[in-house]
C-alpha cells in the first residue's frame, strides 16, 4: 500500500492513536535496543532492564543508564517527532502512546504523551518507594541512593514489571476508538505494547507502519512504509 493512500487514510480520520518506540528518535541520535547500535557492550536489554539484573549489579545496570541518559541529554527532537505535534493539532481525538523514556515526545511539544514504560529522568527508592526528578549526567555517584538511604533505581519498567497503573487501559481505549493506529519506530517485539496492533486490528482500524525494516506485525497492518521517521512523517502528516 502506498504512502499516498495512508496519508488519505490519516487525512480524513478523526480518531487517530499513534504508538512510537525507539527507532522515532534514533534519528535524534539515541540508541534503540535491538539491532544495528542497539547493543550496549554485548547486553541484550533482557540482560539489564529486569529487577533481577539490577539486584545482581545495581552499578552495571547503572552504569548502561548513565550512559543512555548522556545520549539522551545530548539529543533533540526531530521531524518526526515535530510531525506528531502538528497530527495531534489536526486531530478532534488523538492518543500519543510512547514506550520511549527519552523525554523527546515532551520536548517537541506533544500534549498528552501515554508513557508506557516509564521516564528515564526520574529515580525510584527500591526501600521508601519515593520518586523524584534527577537530570544530572553523569550522575555523581553510581549506584545514587534516596535520601533515606535506600538504594535508587531508575524509574522506568522494567520485563516482568507491571506498567504504570491503568496506563495500559488508556492505551487500549484509545487504540479501540482510533480509526487509524500509527505504528512508528518499534520492533514490536515487547508486549503488552506491541498487542496494541493486533487489537487495533481487530476493532478495525487501519494500522499505518512505519520503521526501517519488517517487523513481525508487517503482514497484518494495512500499510507498512520501509524509511526512516524523520522523512517519512513529515511526508505522511
Ligand atoms: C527506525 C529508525 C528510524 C530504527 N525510523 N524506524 C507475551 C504477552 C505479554 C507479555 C509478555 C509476553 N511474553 C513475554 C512477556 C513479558 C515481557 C515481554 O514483552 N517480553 C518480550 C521480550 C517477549 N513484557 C513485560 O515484562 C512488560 N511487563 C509486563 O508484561 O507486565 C506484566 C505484569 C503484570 C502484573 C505484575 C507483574 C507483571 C514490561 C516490558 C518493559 C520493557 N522495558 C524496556 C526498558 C524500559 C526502560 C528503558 O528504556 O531503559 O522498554 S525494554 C525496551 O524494549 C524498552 C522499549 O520501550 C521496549 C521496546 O523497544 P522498541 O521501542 O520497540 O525498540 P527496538 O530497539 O526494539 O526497535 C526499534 C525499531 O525501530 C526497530 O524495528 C528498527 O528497525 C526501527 N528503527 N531506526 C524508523 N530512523
Ligand atoms: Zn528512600
Amino acid at each position: 500500500m502506498s504512502l499516498e493512500q495512508a496519508r488519505e487514510w490519516l487525512g480524513s480520520a478523526t480518531a487517530v492513536a499513534v504508538l512510537t518506540g525507539a527507532g522515532i528518535s534514533a534519528e535524534s541520535g539515541v540508541p534503540v535496543f535491538r539491532g544495528a547500535g542497539g547493543l550496549w557492550k554485548d547486553y541484550r536489554p533482557e540482560d539489564l532492564a529486569t529487577p533481577e539484573a539490577f539486584a545482581r549489579d545495581p552499578r552495571l545496570v547503572w552504569e548502561w543508564y548513565n550512559w543512555r541518559r548522556e545520549a539522551i541529554r545530548q539529543a533533540k527532537p526531530n521531524a518526526g517527532h515535530a510531525a506528531l505535534v502538528r497530527l495531534e493539532i489536526q486531530k478532534p481525538r488523538f492518543t500519543l502512546i510512547t514506550q520511549n523514556v527519552d523525554g523527546l515526545h515532551d520536548m517537541a511539544g506533544s500534549g498528552r504523551i501515554l508513557k508506557l514504560h516509564g521516564d528515564i529522568w526520574r529515580m525510584r527508592c527500591t526501600s521508601c518507594g519515593s520518586n523524584w526528578p534527577d537530570r544530572r549526567v553523569p550522575l555523581p555517584k553510581l549506584p545514587p541512593h534516596c535520601g533515606c538511604g535506600g538504594l535508587a533505581r531508575p524509574g522506568v519498567v522494567w520485563f516482568g514489571e507491571p506498567l504504570p497503573e491503568g496506563m495500559m487501559r488508556e492505551a487500549e481505549h484509545a487504540t479501540l476508538e482510533a480509526q487509524v493506529l500509527l505504528v512508528v519506530g518499534t520492533s514490536a517485539q515487547v508486549y503488552p505494547a506491541a498487542g496494541l496492533i493486533p487489537l487495533a486490528k481487530q476493532a478495525g482500524a487501519r494500522v499505518i507502519q512505519v520503521n526501517l525494516e519488517p517487523t513481525p506485525y508487517s503482514g497484518i497492518v494495512d500499510c507498512a512504509l520501509e524509511g526512516p521517521a524523520g522523512e517519512i512523517l513529515p511526508r505522511l502528516i
